[in-house]
């Protein structure tokens, strides 16, 4: 069988890309035709998303695939980060300038969203863990801050549905990327009408929500004019990055909880695929988030605080005139001396901190541990801190399904880094695969294969991936060193 193209348009918090997807029938090969620099933009003593930028690249990128691959492409889809929404007027006029999720306007909405409803009818109405980027806490900062934009609003689209209106004018929102809003029920699949009633959110602004694989519509005539495209169809992909990376986990043991993933990039998304969401006690205790994947799939994992640690620390080195790559920050760490400090990555003093390496000092020394001083000290202890927080994680999750993970797969950008795949298999104690590291474009792209009738199941997504995909496996070693390290990060996080 001759390639069929599809293109995926992958927007992450650090950068954007618009790939093709060529796909054999039995291996997919990707070609990145534009790449573009992502980032919050600081607005008056708030945080937004440049969307009119990015929309921008977009078309460029289109172009670009216009003039390779032309009639070949069959369909385009849109997958980005979590959480984010845009919000239209009836007469289809975007409303103010859409916010970065770690915006200052979230603060304290989730201690006011339970004193209104009780944390435990949330959780069992939306399957979510409650952390302060959701869009939920986000509609709440904006009904306290600014209740007029609210209060104008026809509709609500998630990021990436957003730029499905720009494509093709489609006014729907994708089932996965939906889920993370704590504003949808993962099991019906409705908006949490009652919840956001009582809690005075517009339940009119919520559209329909469609799943992973449908038909959206061509092009706008305007938008294939400019791009140079012929009017080619705009299918979802799963447009959560995180379900299509899951969605391309090189696994051959679909439908079993005894592996996990690590979505690594920005965030660590960190657990396991199981068939039903998992909404008791326990579950909201160890507040873990059920997000929806394709087939009727569920991400029961927890947000880490990832890799913005290091990226955020080498913003604060270059404004101190130091500047690294990443591979630089990875060699400096290796050399520093192993286990000097930890801490809670998942603090929320490391959410949005003026200054990644002041926040980390401080925590250190408010925890009563050494302080990590010189770059290299202070990568190693975001990256260890990490691994120990990967443990605690999956030991949570293992108590809920009551399945040993017994491999760990680590996917996305961040799998590219040597150093914490061998930290995380030391601290785990099981072996890590890493890569793919396009593993969010690959879901992308076989996602809208699929819907053009070319795979059949989730299993042969994830057998189409293994096929395509080198890997590479980090073993266990280390075992004293990591006991001891493991009770005092343990005593550091109780
Ligand atoms: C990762 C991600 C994650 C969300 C966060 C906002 O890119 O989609 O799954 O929680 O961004």
């Amino acid at each position: 069988m001759s390639e069929r193209c599809f293109l995926a348009i992958d927007l992450g918090a650090e950068s954007g890309r618009v790939i093709a997807g060529l796909f054999d029938g039995q291996r997919v090969r990707l070609d990145e035709l534009h790449r573009f620099r992502n980032g919050p933009v600081d607005v008056a003593g708030t945080r937004r998303w440049d969307v009119l930028r990015l929309w921008t690249d977009i078309q460029d990128g289109l172009a670009k695939a216009a003039e390779k691959y032309g009639d070949s492409i069959v369909s385009v889809g849109v997958d980005t980060w979590g959480v984010d929404y845009v919000l239209l007027s009836k007469h289809e006029e975007l409303l103010g300038q859409p916010y970065n999720y770690r915006d200052p306007r979230t603060t304290g909405m989730i201690e006011y969203a339970t004193s209104k409803v009780p944390r435990s009818e949330i959780f069992a109405a939306t399957g979510l863990q409650f952390i302060p980027i959701n869009s939920l806490y986000q509609l709440l900062g904006m009904q306290q801050k600014d209740p007029e934009l609210l209060a104008s609003a026809d509709r609500l689209l998630m990021m990436p549905d957003f730029f499905h209106w720009l494509l093709c004018g489609s006014r729907v929102i994708e089932f996965t990327n939906a889920t993370t809003s704590q504003c949808l029920n993962p099991v019906t699949r409705d908006w949490a009408v009652d919840m956001l009633r009582k809690l005075e959110i517009p339940t009119h602004i919520f559209p329909e929500v469609v799943s992973p694989g449908t038909k959206l519509g061509p092009l706008r005539e305007e938008v294939a004019r400019a791009t140079g495209l012929p009017r080619l169809d705009v299918v979802t992909p799963a447009t959560h990055d995180t379900a299509c990376a899951v969605a391309a986990v090189p696994t051959s043991h679909t439908g079993r909880a005894n592996w996990a993933y690590i979505s690594s990039g920005t965030w660590s998304l960190i657990g396991v695929e199981v068939q039903e969401a998992i909404l008791g006690e326990e579950a909201l205790a160890q507040n873990v988030t059920n997000e929806g994947g394709i087939d009727g799939t569920y991400r029961l994992l927890k947000n880490v605080m990832g890799l913005w640690l290091v990226q955020e620390c080498r913003r604060s080195f270059e404004r101190a005139g130091r500047s690294y790559d990443y591979e630089e920050l990875t060699r400096i760490a290796s050399e520093a001396e192993p286990f000097k400090a930890l801490i809670d990555p998942n603090d929320e003093s490391f959410l949005s901190p003026a200054d990644m390496v002041e926040a980390i000092q401080n925590w250190c020394r408010s925890h009563g541990e050494p302080v990590p001083e010189s770059d290299g000290a202070l990568v190693r202890c975001a990256l260890e801190s990490l691994a120990l927080k990967y443990r605690q994680v999956l030991e949570g999750i293992e108590r809920l399904t009551g399945e040993k993970v017994e491999v760990i797969h680590v996917v996305g950008g961040g799998s590219k880094n040597a150093l914490l795949n061998q930290l995380t298999a030391d601290a785990c104690g099981v072996p890590v695969i890493a890569g793919p590291t396009e593993a969010t474009a690959l879901g992308n792209v076989l996602v809208q294969a699929r819907a053009a009738g070319e795979i059949g199941t989730l299993a042969d997504i994830r057998s189409v991936v293994q096929k395509s995909s080198e890997l590479e496996t980090f073993e266990p070693a280390e075992k004293a060193a990591w006991n001891d390290a493991w009770e005092r990060f343990t005593a550091l996080t109780r």
